[in-house]
Formats: C-alpha cells, sequence, structure tokens
C-alpha cells in the first residue's frame, strides 16, 4: 500500500496530474431512469429477441396504476412501471427474462431501494466485473385473503430496502428479473430503482401508501426489509 502510495505521488510530481485510473469517477450514483420515466428503456439493457409492439418499440413499461374489476393497486411511482402483463403474448406467464441496469457506484449509505411485486419478481446485483453480490426476490408475496392487501400481496409492488454496505464505494449493476417459477402469478412488477441514500431508508418510518379494495380505502404498507440470499 506504502509502495502504491509512493508511486501514486511520483506520477503526480512528474505528470502534474492524477493518473487516468485514479481521477474522479464519472460514474454516477444513481441508476440512468430507475424509475422508466423517460416512458422507454433508456438506461437499460435488454436482452436479444425482446418483444416490440407495432412501431418497434420495446414491449414492458405500462401506465396502468391498477388491474382488474377490484381496482386492485399496482403501487406505480410517477407514469410508468415495468411488468410481465406488457410482455404477453410473446412471453408467456412461467416463462423468465430480465433487464440489466446501467452502472452506478455503491454511494452513501450503501442500501437500495426497489419496489417489486408478483411472485416471481427478483434483484440481482453485481459487480463490474459480473460477480455477483446481491439477490433479493419479493418475499411480500401471499396468494391469500384477495383482495384484501392488508393480508395478501399480488401484482402491487411494495418498496424492498436492500441493503449492500459492504460494497459502498465499487462499481455495481443491477437486473430486475421475472424469474422462472411453476405455479400462479409467475409475473413481475418493478418501478422506482433508487440507488443512493445518505442514511439507510427506516422501514419502520417509511410507508408505501395505496387502495385497498376490500376496504375500499387507502391503506399504509411499511417498506420491507430483504434478506440478501446471495452467497459470494
Ligand atoms: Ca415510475
Ligand atoms: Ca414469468
Amino acid at each position: 500500500m506504502k509502495k502504491m502510495f509512493s508511486l501514486l505521488l511520483l506520477a503526480v510530481l512528474v505528470c502534474g496530474v492524477l493518473p487516468t485510473a485514479f481521477a474522479e469517477s464519472e460514474i454516477p450514483f444513481q441508476v440512468e431512469n430507475g424509475g422508466f420515466e423517460t416512458g422507454d428503456f433508456t438506461g437499460w439493457t435488454l436482452p436479444e429477441g425482446w418483444p416490440v409492439d407495432e412501431n418497434g418499440n420495446p414491449k414492458g413499461l405500462s401506465s396502468e396504476n391498477s388491474y382488474w374489476a377490484e381496482k386492485m393497486p399496482i403501487n406505480q411511482a410517477g407514469n410508468y412501471h415495468l411488468e410481465s402483463w406488457s410482455l404477453q403474448p410473446e412471453i408467456t406467464e412461467p416463462e423468465a427474462w430480465h433487464i440489466t441496469s446501467s452502472h452506478f457506484i455503491l454511494g452513501g449509505a450503501g442500501c437500495i431501494t426497489v419496489r417489486m411485486g408478483g411472485a416471481s419478481a427478483a434483484v440481482k446485483v453485481f459487480k463490474a466485473d459480473g460477480t455477483q453480490v446481491g439477490y433479493f426476490t419479493n418475499g411480500h408475496f401471499k396468494d391469500s385473503s384477495f383482495p384484501n392487501i392488508e393480508e395478501g400481496s399480488w401484482g402491487d409492488m411494495h418498496t424492498f430496502i436492500m441493503d449492500l454496505s459492504e460494497y459502498i464505494g465499487e462499481e455495481l449493476y443491477l437486473e430486475l428479473w421475472d424469474e422462472e417459477i411453476i405455479g400462479s402469478w409467475a409475473v413481475a412488477f418493478f418501478d422506482e430503482v433508487i440507488t443512493l441514500y445518505d442514511e439507510k431508508p427506516n422501514y419502520k418510518e417509511n410507508f408505501d401508501t395505496m387502495y385497498n379494495p376490500a376496504k375500499n380505502m387507502d391503506v399504509q404498507i411499511k417498506w420491507q426489509r430483504t434478506i440478501n440470499k446471495c452467497m459470494p
């Protein structure tokens, strides 16, 4: 370490500037278009063969904030979210898909939040070299007591707090997955990917507010803590 510092000091003295490898990173702390509010996939990488609409634009984004006759909430942030239903019929419910974010430097308190809904929703996080460091699934999904979203959860998205603080300062990217599962509700909903918090978000003090058709009133549901299932 001391030798490396000496070499760096020498380089600064000789060149008068910091070598490129030590220059301030231009990679941002926040992923690009994490809430899909451009109305397209700007900032995201789509796999080959991704479905497109009649105008040739990639499918998958929706502006619908409720579904079915019960007016079930989706809990979209802003005007757009990503969902499996908008990829049908090209990608059927049992099938899997994923998209890849832009790279970011994990800053602040090292926490990420993502809104997730559906039984097969998952977020995977990687270092820039492709080493996986995070795997988070929608542990809040529960097909029970429909349509009471205080007791069950279906297409409604909830905010999940993902603590990756041991990777602060590292260049990362993430993937949003509709994983291949057997059973009903094998779909995924995503929105509002936020990769920079100055302080760790408190799950006790932050809520998603959404309409509960079972009681015909808005309810507040706490942000979800989620365990990193990745074992590097
Ligand atoms: Ca959005
Ligand atoms: Ca699926």
